[in-house]
Formats: C-alpha cells, structure tokens, sequence
C-alpha cells in the first residue's frame, strides 16, 4: 500500500450539476457541499476530490490513485453501470476502493442493478444522500486503519 494518508474521491458524469438540476432526485446540496462534508469527515487527512465528464479522465485519476491514495471513495455515477474499462483501471489498485452513491441504484430502474465497480469494492455505501459520502470516507479510512494495524501485526 502506499505510503501516504491522502485519500481521494472520485466522481463521475453529471454529479457536477448535484444541487441545480433533479434536486427531488439528488437533494439541494451543491458538490462542493459534499466536498465540505467529506473533509469533516476526513478529520485532517487530505482529501483529492474531483469530478469529471469523461470517462478517459476519470480513468487517468484512478491509476493515479494508485501510486498517491491510500484509499479511495468513488460515485462513478453512470459509468459504474456501463464502463470495462473503469473497472480494468480499479483493478490495478490494491488499496481499499468504497463504491459510494446518493440515490439507492438498487430501488431504481433494472439497468442500474448491475454495478462493474461493486465487484471490486471493499464496500459500498448507497441511498442516504450526501451521507453517504460521509459513510463511505469514514469506511475508507477505518479500512485503511486496519490494514496498517494488522501490517503492523505482521512485523
Ligand atoms: O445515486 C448516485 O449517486 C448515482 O451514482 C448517480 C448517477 C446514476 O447514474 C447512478 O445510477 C446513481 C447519476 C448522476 C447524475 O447526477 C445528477 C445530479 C444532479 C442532476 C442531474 C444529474
């Protein structure tokens, strides 16, 4: 695992419209409001938070991951329902991956049954609004813990 306490999280396409459009779907709060609620709940570890539209970026950002997270939260939003290849990407990672979402895809329409991304997560946290958020980098981070615990262990 690398050696560092940054934790990223990552989301994907139209999450930047989180508070302007479809507020009874996905509530009023803005990203930068989830953004705000996440470094709460981060309590002093540094927190990479990003969004984007497209796919390709969104892959770059989880291979970089890789080498400078020691955990990562993603809402990969659609992607998660459609993308291989944002799942080869995860693949790569060995640190704690938590799915996490707004809405719960599991009480919505058949196509957001399947999740790629769930097959490769720790954990995932869905259906509590920007709570979820909160959940999800309070999991990370308890993850993280105890992976350095027993590491620790092991010596
Ligand atoms: O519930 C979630 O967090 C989702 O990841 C949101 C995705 C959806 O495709 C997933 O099934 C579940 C959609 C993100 C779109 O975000 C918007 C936010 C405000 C207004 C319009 C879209």
């Amino acid at each position: 695992m690398p050696e560092t306490s940054v934790l990223y999280v990552l989301n994907g396409p139209n999450l930047n419209l989180l508070g302007v459009r479809e507020p009874d779907l996905y509530g009023h709060e803005t990203l930068a409001d989830v953004q705000a609620r996440c470094e709460r709940a981060a309590d002093g570890t540094t927190v990479v938070f990003r969004q984007t539209n497209h796919e390709g970026e969104l892959i770059d950002w989880v291979q970089e991951a890789r080498t400078e997270a020691c955990a990562l939260v993603l809402n990969p939003a659609g992607y998660g329902h459609t993308s291989v290849a944002l799942l080869d990407a995860l693949k790569t990672l060995t640190i704690p991956i938590v799915e996490c979402h707004l809405s719960n895809p599991a009480a919505r329409e058949r196509f957001r049954h399947r999740s790629y991304v769930s097959s490769v997560a720790a954990g995932v946290v869905s259906g509590f609004g920007p709570i979820s958020y909160e959940l999800a980098v309070r999991a990370a981070l308890a993850l993280v813990q105890e992976r350095a615990g027993a590491r620790g262990r092991s010596v």
